[in-house]
């Protein structure tokens, strides 16, 4: 791998506002750029706007305005929504720009004086829609549009052809000799065996349209929108400026792109770079589609999730993470706000959150904020090298799905092994110091190399929990892959403790959802999947109220809890006043009035459930932060506490 780093994003049609997935392809290439950067790679980003073509120009007339000014207003609607995610690309690139238009025209030309380029007829289909050339019999019914389902239209002019045939040998031996250069697998394989069944020449120009880039040296037609937009990736580094800009040194470079733009990316594109005398790109990196209600979410079809919605009740980082950790890079993804939540939930606000505010927590009460001088418990450093080298070693392939289970992996050990230490109760006992320190570094050391790894995925929290461990700079400036995590700072002192990630109400957030999309009039956006947490309430059977509705049962906070200790409690003879981890900072005590039918020896260990939201409540002079859950059996009321069959994680809530 070079030190250098430069990926592109396809550049989005301005026919309609971006939806979740254009924000998804220009997010994931923002992480792996981020990733690379902070790897010590000197990187450029490139991402913008495709805004030639007959279906562009028929979205401005249907609304009434010159095409111009239409793509204008939507270029600048893509530019906006990628600043507010604070996507850090280095050139937005419209294809309407001079520069750009002057670029288009060198490359064809550099094609056409190698004999390339020749003029005909076309006569057959296209799709406006994809922009797409179809095969088909004039006489038989339009043939299906492969990428929008929409028909064809038959077109029958004069056009410019380049010679695509002469290039499939050129093709297959170079994808035998570079055989990453299209990922994944499954993916190169498709295109060897569409160009192993032989390449016919590609109409590259049309004149029944006025909205492109014109021709040289024949101003009746303009080019086919996918030489204007393919070309971007050179044009945009300034390849046929002179003198040539520093930026040319990027190319080559990698493209992300989604699998619906595959061909033209991985066959036509070479073609036209072999033709023209440049190299060809380092990788086509290729991921799958965001689907909604089990078709891909399309600006056509209007089915994709809207962007101010998510921007309205979600973090940032959530809806990256979400993204990221959910979409195996390469595979569909069904996108579902439900699951949006309980990511969030689960392994921002009980994950990195909640280990970073347990760790400081307990370096602040126990060590006055000051990082001891000890070293890291050797399994768990064993088991965070081992994570952080697999996460390296996963997101170099765009594989962040990969990476972040190991880390999630390694976040639960260092869960369990604070647990299983019980550092709360080594605090009380002076001989136990030193171990204390060793928990204490340990957990450090864990949250650093998390925050670490995880900041191309996190780029706003990991960066918030760097302030709070104090540290200088930036943690997207440190290398995961050099990090030493053993080599913990003695005598650093910590920062405050900032809330990262909140928990967020799914409850809450799903009806709010489902209210405006159904004000919107939009399509039911939310699948079937988080259906049961906004199923409406069940109707009073009477009028006295029988049934509470599901509000009411959301207000009760259940969780899972795990008894650490159990003691009777001097003079009240059926109370055990239990301490119980619920996956927070410190260990609550609950009272139970359960010391007549269970030993306190027999309970430790056991998981339960907890009222967790309950009003706290003083007895015998004691305060119980929550209740436990047991069945009450037979006329004396014997109590069987609830519990569970599957091991399952403190803290997880039951609903
Ligand atoms: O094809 N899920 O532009 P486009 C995930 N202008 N990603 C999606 C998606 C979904 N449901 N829908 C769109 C074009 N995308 C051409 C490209 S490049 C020289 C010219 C993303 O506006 C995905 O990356 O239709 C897809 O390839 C791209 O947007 C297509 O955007």
């Amino acid at each position: 791998m070079t030190d250098r780093f430069y990926i592109t994003t396809p550049i989005y049609y301005v026919n309609a506002e971006p939806h979740l997935g254009h924000l998804y392809a220009t997010m994931l290439a923002d992480t792996v750029r981020r990733f690379q950067t902070q790897r010590g790679r000197e990187s450029y980003f490139l991402t913008g706007t495709d805004e030639h073509s007959q279906k562009i120009e028929r979205a401005a007339e249907a609304k009434g305005v010159p095409v111009q000014l239409f793509v204008d207003g939507l270029a600048g609607r893509f530019r906006e929504v990628f600043d507010h995610w604070k996507i850090g690309y280095d050139q937005f690139i419209r294809t309407t720009s001079d520069a750009h238009k002057a670029g288009a025209q060198e490359l064809w030309r550099r094609c056409r004086d190698a004999g390339l380029i020749y003029k005909s007829v076309y006569a057959g289909w296209y799709c406006v829609q994809d922009n797409a050339f179809i095969d088909g019999p004039k006489d038989g019914p339009p043939p299906e549009c492969p990428d929008s389902g929409g028909p064809a239209e038959w077109v029958e002019e004069e056009s410019y052809f380049f010679r695509l045939s002469e290039f499939q040998d050129r093709l297959l031996a170079y994808y035998r000799e570079h055989p990453g250069f299209i990922q994944p697998d499954s993916r190169r394989n498709e295109i060897v065996s569409f160009v192993e069944g032989g390449l016919q020449d590609l109409s590259i120009s049309r004149v029944t349209t006025k909205w492109g880039v014109q021709v040289p040296d024949d101003p009746a037609h303009v080019m086919y929108v996918w030489f204007d937009a393919l070309s971007n990736y050179v044009t945009a580094l300034g390849f046929s400026e002179s003198p040539e800009p520093e930026r040319w040194k990027f190319w080559p470079g990698v493209h992300l792109i989604g699998k619906d733009i595959l061909r033209f990316h991985t066959v036509y594109w070479p073609a036209f770079l072999m033709g023209a005398g440049l190299p060809l790109p380092e990788r086509v990196m290729v991921h799958g589609l965001w689907m909604s209600g089990g078709r891909k979410m399309s600006k056509r079809l209007g089915n994709g999730v809207d962007i101010g919605l998510l921007d309205r009740h979600f973090q940032h980082d959530a809806v990256r993470y979400y993204c990221l950790a959910e979409m195996g890079f390469g595979q569909d993804g069904d996108f579902t706000y439900g699951a949006l939540v309980d990511r969030s939930n689960a392994d921002l606000a009980n994950g990195i959150g909640n280990l970073a505010s347990r760790t400081l927590t307990m370096l602040a009460k126990y060590r006055e904020s000051v990082i001891p001088d000890a070293a890291v418990d050797p399994a768990v450093l064993s088991a965070l090298e081992q994570a952080v080298t697999t996460a390296v070693a996963e997101f170099e392939n765009f594989e962040f799905r990969r990476g972040i289970e190991a880390l999630r992996v390694a976040m639960a050990t260092v869960d369990r092994f604070i647990s299983d230490r019980k550092p709360w109760a080594m605090a009380k006992d002076p001989a136990l110091e030193r171990e204390l320190d060793v928990v204490l570094v340990t957990a450090f050391a864990a949250v650093r190399a998390l925050v670490v790894t995880l900041a191309p995925t996190l780029p706003e929290g990991a960066e918030a929990l760097w302030r709070s461990l104090n540290f200088e700079g930036t943690a997207s400036a440190v290398d995961p892959g050099a990090l030493a995590i053993g080599d913990v700072p003695a005598g650093h002192r910590i920062g405050d403790i900032v809330p990262v990630y909140p928990r967020l109400n799914k409850e809450q957030i799903m009806d709010e959802i489902t209210k405006e999309t159904a004000a919107d009039g939009a399509a039911p956006v939310e699948p079937a999947a988080s259906a049961a947490a906004v199923a409406p309430a069940p109707t009073p059977a009477t009028e006295d109220d029988a049934f509470i509705t599901i509000d009411d049962f959301a207000k009760v906070d259940l969780r899972v809890g795990q008894i650490l200790a159990a003691d009777r409690i001097e003079g009240a003879d059926k109370l055990l006043k239990l301490s119980v981890d619920l996956g927070e900072t410190e260990p609550r005590q609950v009272l139970a009035g359960i010391a007549l039918h269970y030993a306190p020896e027999a309970l430790v260990g056991r998981k339960i459930v907890v009222v967790a939201n309950l009003k706290p409540r003083k007895m015998r002079g004691l305060v119980s932060h929550g209740m436990i859950l047991a069945a009450s059996v037979g006329d004396d009321g014997v109590p069987v506490l609830a519990t569970f069959a599957e091991d399952v994680p403190n803290g997880i809530r039951l609903k």
